[in-house]
């Protein structure tokens, strides 16, 4: 670094200080904490995302957002150049950066990673950031810190894209290092041509009245709502009735969104006994989450339709289209089988869903909580579906297997017309769906597409399997580090003896299982358990729950 770089990064780094005795680091899904708090964090990765940039000498995403969090929270998490989230390798680099206090240490942090990384500040490559942010009232000034951070990184530049949903700016940053049209006209333009390629290839031509109930969506009063009210405005083809937009006033997350809908399972403001029976959906305050729901008769309970079902639905088309394009014309399979479907869950999937993807014939594999393990692990197959409970995943297509499709789908029509439609559909799935993050938007008009293709109504999706009994917890505790995981968090291997209690409190229960890990994004310990009733998952997590709590919290459980 010459002298002017040096310069630069000293004197703004005076101009935000780290907050005093709070100590954060880039967990599940980056920084995030009360939005006080962020103002010299999110300058910090400011600095950090313009480093990306020069290192791969590609446009970097940066997003303001602390997704189904509380409103007064909020976060900064870095999008790489594939779109997917800032590699692991470069995370103790961002705590330490964000952690760093006196201004020569931070500085010596900086000169040592550039050159330990070979970053290069030459005039030929400067760094280019992309910036956005959800509809939290923190966003705006944070925005502008983090624009401050890039800003001191000589010759970088940011273009600042307003209030976008997650999925909407990794997409872009994406798109963008692919050299496509990448501005949000062109998302939503990719989004609605390939949801109408997928209609027109409905057995038998399109059936519009095959889902004759409306579509209902919970915005979570943030901008997935929003976004939803311009694809819809884009679409005649799309009836939804969408509440809980930004612009109707409620409190962002509040009693509202998927991720109320998915723990708390009643149903979110605005909606009653008048949507009974009705196809209902829910997206999270930044819209990288979609759940579905039936709203129950009596109370205000619902009928969940979770990440794992929304998974399950895709796995059966995609397998669906997998076969036809296999088929050898003697109702058998081909020798040489094209494309491997692989289907990624954590440890949070209903064992009910493990279970139907495994009778389906599938490849399931479990990965540590976190879509950044989920993502990498779904990246090994010609098509990998991942979903974690809550709602957030996608299906990756690998290019390979795209280019394969793609040259050979015209050959295909003088085989059989049904293997050039299995083509045509896969390829279609690969440009509705979000390639980069999990993305309710592109998500939602998928279930929606392959609804009407199977001619279901969601009654019908939601018998594909009954769910067990689950219920989750959290328990505040002195220090969250301490719980050590092993097999994709479902085994404690530290502080020893935990998971021997564990293991005995299970075996109490018929099909009980149960596991605990150290939240990504809260100072909690989270509790899962599952049983074949829910006052047996109740007792379980409750009783696993005290336990943790008498080993590691404040001893204030029964
Ligand atoms: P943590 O706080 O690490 O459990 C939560 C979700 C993750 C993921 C991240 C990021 C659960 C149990 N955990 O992580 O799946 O979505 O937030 O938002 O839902
Ligand atoms: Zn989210």
């Amino acid at each position: 670094m010459n002298e002017e770089q040096r310069s630069l990064l000293l004197e703004s780094f005076s101009r935000f200080p780290p907050p005093k005795g709070v100590k954060l680091s880039y967990g599940t899904a980056g920084f995030r904490a009360d939005a006080s708090l962020l103002e010299s964090t999110v300058y910090r990765v400011g600095i950090l995302a313009a480093l990306r940039s020069l290192k791969t000498q590609s446009v970097i995403g940066l997003m303001i957002t602390a997704s189904h969090n509380k409103v007064s929270d909020n976060g900064v998490k870095i999008a790489d150049p594939d779109g997917g989230m800032m590699t692991q390798r470069w995370e103790p680099f961002a705590d330490a950066l964000a952690d760093a206090w006196d201004p020569y240490e931070f500085l010596c942090l900086i000169d040592d990673f550039v050159r330990k990384e070979s970053i290069s500040f030459d005039d030929d490559h400067t760094a280019e950031i992309l910036l956005a942010r959800d509809t939290r009232p923190s966003g705006e000034a944070l925005l502008k810190a983090a624009k401050q951070g890039i800003s001191c990184i000589v010759g970088a530049v940011s273009h600042d894209l307003g209030v976008l949903t997650t999925p909407q700016l990794h997409w872009m940053v994406r798109a963008k290092n692919k050299g496509i049209e990448a501005t949000e006209r062109d998302y939503f333009e990719q989004l609605l041509n390939s949801f109408r390629c997928m209609v027109d290839l409905i057995p038998g031509g399109r059936k519009t009245n095959l889902n004759s109930e409306n579509l209902i969506v919970d915005g979570a009063n943030g901008v997935g709502g929003e976004k939803l009210e311009v694809l819809k405005e884009l679409c005649d083809d799309l009836v939804i009735d969408i509440r809980n937009s930004s612009k109707t006033g409620g409190m962002l997350n509040e009693g509202v969104g998927a991720d109320f809908v998915q723990k708390e399972k009643v149903v979110p403001c605005g909606f009653g006994s008048i949507d009974i029976g009705m196809r209902c959906a829910s997206l999270d305050g930044d819209a990288d989450r979609l759940v579905y729901f039936l709203v129950l008769p009596h109370g205000s309970k619902i009928d969940l339709l979770d990440g794992d079902k929304i998974l399950s639905l895709f796995a059966l088309f995609i397998k669906e289209q997998l076969s036809v394009l296999n088929e050898d014309g003697h109702g058998t399979t081909n020798s040489h089988y094209h494309g491997h479907l692989g289907i990624v869950q954590t440890a949070y999937a209903n064992g009910a869903s493990t279970n139907y993807l495994k009778n389906l014939g599938l490849d399931v594999a479990l990965t540590p909580t976190g879509v950044k393990y989920l993502h990498e692990k779904a990246a090994e197959y010609d098509i990998g579906i991942y979903f974690e409970a809550n709602g957030h995943g996608t299906i990756l297509f690998r290019e390979n297997f795209l280019s394969w499709l793609e040259s050979r789908k015209d050959e295909l029509l003088s085989i059989s017309k049904e293997k050039h439609k299995a083509a045509l559909r896969l390829l279609a799935v690969s440009k509705l769906i979000n390639q980069a993050v999990g993305d309710a938007l592109s998500g939602l008009l998928l279930v929606e597409a392959i609804l009407q293709h199977m001619g279901w109504s969601i009654h019908m999706w939601n018998k594909l399997y009954v769910d067990l009994p689950s219920r989750q917890l959290k328990v505040k505790v002195v220090d969250r580090t301490v719980v050590v995981t092993a097999n994709a968090e479902t085994l404690v291997v530290s502080p020893p003896g935990i998971q021997d209690t564990i293991n005995a409190l299970m075996g109490n229960y018929p099909q009980g299982r149960c596991f605990i890990r150290p939240s990504g994004t809260e100072d909690v310990i989270r509790v899962y358990a599952e049983a074949t009733t829910q006052e047996a998952a109740d007792s379980l997590a409750n009783s696993v729950a005290v336990l943790v709590d008498q080993l590691l919290g404040f001893g204030s459980m029964q």
